[in-house]
């Protein structure tokens, strides 16, 4: 069995619920930050049998998407001024970070 932890935006979320539901896997929904952008995202934890695995990481694939983001203006304090940016930049934000986890033991009491 395997532990999928999938960061996705919040846009998909809904959208990559269904997709789940219908293929009936299992999944929890963790409300979650990125660390860069500040921004909320969210975050699926999914257990699932090591033959499914492939499976729904094409779910997470097709329905999560990437998008440009606005990063905020990065502060100069106590750094070196001359790095300083003073106006928003557009970051590329990934549709899905996937981690794949080994399980080593699983439990529902
Ligand atoms: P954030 O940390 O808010 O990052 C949003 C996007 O900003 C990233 O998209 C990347 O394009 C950019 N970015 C992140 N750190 C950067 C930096 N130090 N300098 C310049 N640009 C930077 P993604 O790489 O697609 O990541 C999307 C979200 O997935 C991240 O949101 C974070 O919540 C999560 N994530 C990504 N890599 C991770 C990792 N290795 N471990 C844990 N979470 C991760």
């Amino acid at each position: 069995m395997k532990l999928i932890m999938a960061v996705v935006q919040d846009q998909d979320s809904n959208k990559l619920s269904n997709a789940l539901i219908e293929k009936r896997i299992r999944a929890t929904k963790l409300a979650s930050t990125g660390g860069f952008l500040k921004a909320g995202n969210t975050t699926f934890m999914i257990g699932i049998e090591d033959e499914r695995v492939q499976e729904a990481l094409d779910v997470i694939k097709n329905n999560c998407q990437s998008r440009e983001q606005i990063a905020p203006p990065v502060s100069p304090m106590g750094g070196n001024v001359d790095a300083y940016v003073p106006y928003p930049v557009e970051v590329p934000v990934g549709g899905a970070t996937v981690f794949v986890l080994p399980i080593e033991q699983f439990h529902q009491f």
